[in-house]
């Protein structure tokens, strides 16, 4: 199997030793650390995010996963940063304010960065006045709302007033967690929602004018 197929295959099984060995083979070898990034880890995640879609895989299979790509992309960051290749889009996530859940969100950060996105990651807890903020200084495209508790789904829906009242045009608003539904995303005027973290990629890629 060529490297960046092995590559593929490592991060999809969650392999991070072999994860790490072949990124640094393949980097000794001459491929560019952006081709690693495209055409090996980021499959990889794709296939993590549609296995879990089907119920294949669960939420422990799909951390290890992303963990073995954080520690090839530990390796690869600085050479891409070097190399002034930047991630095409930025993405803003959160829990909303009164919401301290972050597991869900937390995958959704991980497989977005996966797909290649900038993603900067406000904590829980956030109030709609830090993602307006945040997504003006980091001239956000997408911004992900998580809430878990049907108590903060008010939140959300004032967080998505405020972010709309900001006139970002950019900046699309994407939402998720438990108790939200597609219903409730359209009656608070979010953008987008997804169910789970492997149609947020295919959600958020969407909202971008890209194939999902
Ligand atoms: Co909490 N909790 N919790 N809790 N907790 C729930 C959510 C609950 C359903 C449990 C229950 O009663 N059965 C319930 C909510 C009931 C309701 O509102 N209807 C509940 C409650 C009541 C509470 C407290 C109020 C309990 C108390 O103190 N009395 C309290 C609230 C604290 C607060 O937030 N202010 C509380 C606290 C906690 C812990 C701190 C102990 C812990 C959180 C730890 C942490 O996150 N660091 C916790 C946990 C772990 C849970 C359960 C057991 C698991 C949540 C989880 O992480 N799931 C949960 C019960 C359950 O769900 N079975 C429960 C795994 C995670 C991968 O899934 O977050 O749904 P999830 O994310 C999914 C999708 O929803 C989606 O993709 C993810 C991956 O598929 N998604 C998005 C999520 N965000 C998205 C954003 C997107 C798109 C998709 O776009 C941007």
């Amino acid at each position: 199997m060529p490297l960046l197929s092995e590559l593929t295959a490592a991060v999809a099984a969650g392999k991070r030793a072999d994860t790490v060995r072949i990124t640094e083979e393949l980097l000794a070898a001459g491929t560019g650390p952006q081709a690693i990034v495209e055409e090996g880890l980021v499959p990889g995640m794709a296939i993590v995010g549609d296995q879990f879609k089907r119920n294949e895989i669960f939420v422990p299979e799909m951390l290890v996963a992303a963990r073995a790509m954080k520690e090839a992309l530990k390796l690869l960051e600085p050479l891409l940063a070097s190399a002034g290749i930047k991630p095409k889009y930025t993405a803003v996530i959160g829990t909303v304010q009164g919401d301290l859940h972050d597991i869900g969100k937390n995958l959704i950060s991980m497989m977005w960065r996966g797909a290649n996105f900038a993603v900067v990651d406000l904590g829980t807890n956030v109030p709609p006045e830090r993602y307006v903020a945040a997504a003006k200084e980091h001239n956000a495209n997408v911004i992900g709302l998580s809430a878990l508790l049907t108590t903060t789904m008010p939140a959300m829906k004032e967080t998505v007033r405020q972010l709309k009242a900001a006139g970002l045009t950019n900046a699309k608003v994407m939402v998720g967690g438990a108790p939200i539904t597609q219903a409730f995303a359209d009656e608070i005027g979010a953008d987008g929602y997804a169910a789970d973290a492997g149609s947020a990629v295919d959600i958020a890629k969407k909202l971008m004018g890209e194939a999902a």
